[in-house]
């Protein structure tokens, strides 16, 4: 009936799974959760409704119950580079994005949706944001992603893709729509902005310039204290893994004329 992808199968283990582990080997630091009465909590939110009529609200004991700290500096917020973030967040050990969270780990890579007047989920179909913005995915990362924003202090990191076709900063898109307006700002000491190109990409937008220089401006005249770089070289690090010998990897590429300089200094 929907034009979108079906609830995940066996999306009910896969997120107690998941809920576990973050308890238990990921971030033992946010204590004692019961995973269980977290996945009802979850459930009650989009179950036996319109799946097009979910509201933020509907999510509220879901995120009371899964709610831990985030520690400061960690928060890294981002657009149009999901696999990038999740390797380099590392679970948790680098940085702390949202897919990192607890509240995070229960929509991830997954899909879900009820239907009304049933009790099961709908494992066909389930609504695109263009066939109804208010579906159970859509509201699930908005509500989270408020959550996740107000939470944040100290130095915030956001990585945004430099190639990417619509402006590397969507000017309507969960950062500027949902988190950018939900800054603490007496509790933020920095915004760091990271333009990743992709490799042998175009260079679409860059720091100062396009959809970049609005989000700049926009934070500016916010109060923060903003610095931005290009194709950051740590994460340029990781993105060149896959590139060795590519021209725009040659920060990688010159590396062992260097190490054997350290090797043997003499
Ligand atoms: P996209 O369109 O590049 O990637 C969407 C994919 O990332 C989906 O598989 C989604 O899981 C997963 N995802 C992980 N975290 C988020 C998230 N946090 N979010 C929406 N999807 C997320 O990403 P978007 O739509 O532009 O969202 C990026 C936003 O995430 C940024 O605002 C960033 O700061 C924020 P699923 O369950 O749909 O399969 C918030 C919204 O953290």
């Amino acid at each position: 009936k929907w034009k979108g992808e079906g609830t995940t199968p066996n999306l009910e283990s896969i997120v107690i799974g998941r809920c576990y582990e973050y308890i238990r080997i990921v971030n033992p630091s946010v204590g004692e959760k019961n995973c269980t009465k977290i996945w009802e909590a979850f459930k009650k939110a989009f179950m036996n409704k319109d799946p097009c009529n979910i509201l933020p609200s509907d999510y509220e004991l879901f995120i009371n119950l899964s709610l831990h700290t985030i520690p400061p500096n960690k928060s890294l917020f981002w657009e149009n580079n999901h696999l990038l973030v999740t390797s380099y967040s590392d679970r948790t050990r680098r940085y702390m994005p949202l897919c990192d969270t607890l509240i995070g780990s229960f929509g991830d890579f997954l899909n879900w949706c009820g239907q009304a007047n049933d009790t099961g989920f709908n494992y066909d179909s389930c609504p695109t944001t263009e066939e109804c913005e208010n579906n159970a995915v859509e509201t699930f990362w908005k509500i989270a992603s408020i959550t996740y924003a107000k939470q944040s202090s100290g130095a915030i990191y956001v990585m945004l893709n430099g190639s990417a076709i619509g402006g590397a900063y969507p000017v309507k898109g969960f950062f500027a729509d949902y988190e950018v307006p939900n800054f603490q700002k007496d509790r933020i000491s920095q915004i760091e902005i990271w333009v990743m190109d992709d490799i042998g990409g175009p260079d679409l937008d860059s720091c100062g310039r396009g959809s970049v220089q609005i989000l700049e401006e926009r934070l500016k005249t916010m109060g923060y204290d903003i610095t931005c770089v290009d194709n950051y070289k740590s994460v340029l690090l990781l993105k060149c893994l896959d590139y060795l010998n590519h021209p725009d990897c040659s920060i990688v590429s010159s590396a062992p004329s260097t190490q054997k300089g350290l090797v043997s200094p003499d």
